[in-house]
């Protein structure tokens, strides 16, 4: 009831500054020619592939260097300021047009673009983090620096206290504690560990999927975004990592003990079951991390297979 006429806007977020490894920048390509767009046209769907970081500005990223764009502790708060600017533009018109908007990343700070710009169509979204980490340190609390473990912070607004980079001055910041739900938590900080106790936020740990079983798990995970059985718009950000390095090896920070590829796969089947999915974003995918082809085509074929249960391919 949110999407109009089955329209899809695919679009390509080859983005590595919010992280230190390079090769992430190339997991849309690859999930592409690993032939997303048509399979996604196979079940219905009538897509367009949007690049609205086009390839000047990607040569550019690459050759930004960090010692010049960085804000206190954190790396090229320049480059993903104007990065998720960018997306942030393209994916709000898009999703005004009732189009649904599958991003393919890129590193996980685009999310602070992808959801800022989906929550300008819809208000109320509720936003899914699957991921074996909670991507909610602060400016302040970041040791790695790297800003793709920082995106919830800045969509729930909690760095305007801080001295902030003015490239991400920005950011709206108006996600609230109670419109985000975690799912495959594995790896979480200490001071993350705070903030998620602090605000309240719901957050299935792999803990949770063990104990209560993933199906419980995810329905737990929609009550808390629309309570009383009641419904609205869903966005899940998915970082790859959530699944199991063992069926998706190539990412930068893989975790052992995560969901497995069918636990991973369900997640999104139910949510495409609901009909209240409206965006999806699929990230962490590095190629060059590879160390074999197996492990390439195993971790391309894992996200593209969660794009295409997302959007409603069924196994019967
Ligand atoms: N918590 C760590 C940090 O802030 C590592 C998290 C980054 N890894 C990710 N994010 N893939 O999901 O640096
Ligand atoms: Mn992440
Ligand atoms: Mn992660
Ligand atoms: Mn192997």
């Amino acid at each position: 009831k949110y999407i109009k006429n089955n329209q899809l806007a695919i679009v390509q977020a080859p983005f590595c500054g919010g992280q230190g490894k390079s090769g992430v920048e190339k997991g849309p390509k690859y999930m592409l020619r690993h032939g997303l767009e048509s399979n996604l046209k196979e079940i219905g769907w009538e897509t367009t592939i949007e690049s609205p970081l086009n390839e000047k500005y990607i040569q550019e990223m690459m050759e930004r260097d960090e010692i010049t764009d960085q804000f206190k502790n954190t790396k090229r708060p320049g480059l993903v300021g104007e990065t998720t600017q960018t997306l942030y533009q393209s994916i709000a018109a898009l999703a005004k047009e009732k189009k649904f908007v599958l991003t393919l990343g890129g590193d996980h700070s685009i999310a602070i673009g992808t959801v800022s710009g989906v929550q300008e169509a819809y208000p109320d979204v509720g936003l899914l983090w699957i991921d074996a980490h909670a991507d909610i340190n602060t400016l302040e609390s970041t040791d790695s620096g790297n800003l793709h473990g920082c995106p919830v912070s800045f969509l729930m607004g909690l760095n305007k206290e801080l001295e902030c980079p003015p490239s991400l001055k920005w950011v709206p910041g108006s996600l609230s504690p109670d419109k985000i739900v975690y799912i495959g938590l594995r790896d979480v900080d200490k001071a993350e560990k705070k903030i998620i106790k602090d605000l309240g936020i719901k957050a299935y740990s792999m803990y949770h999927v063990d104990k209560f079983g993933i199906n419980k798990v995810i329905e737990m995970a929609l009550e808390c975004l629309h309570p009383n059985g009641g419904r609205g718009p869903i966005m899940c950000s998915y970082d790859v990592d959530a699944v199991d390095p063992l069926f998706v090896p190539a990412t930068g920070t893989p975790v052992r003990g995560g969901l497995t590829l069918r636990e991973g796969l369900f997640l999104v089947e139910r949510l495409a079951e609901t009909g209240d999915l409206v965006a999806l974003d699929i990230v962490e995918c590095n190629p060059e991390l590879a160390v074999d082809d197996i492990h390439v085509s195993d971790t391309i074929s894992a996200g593209c297979a969660i794009a295409r249960c997302a959007l409603g391919e069924t196994l019967l």
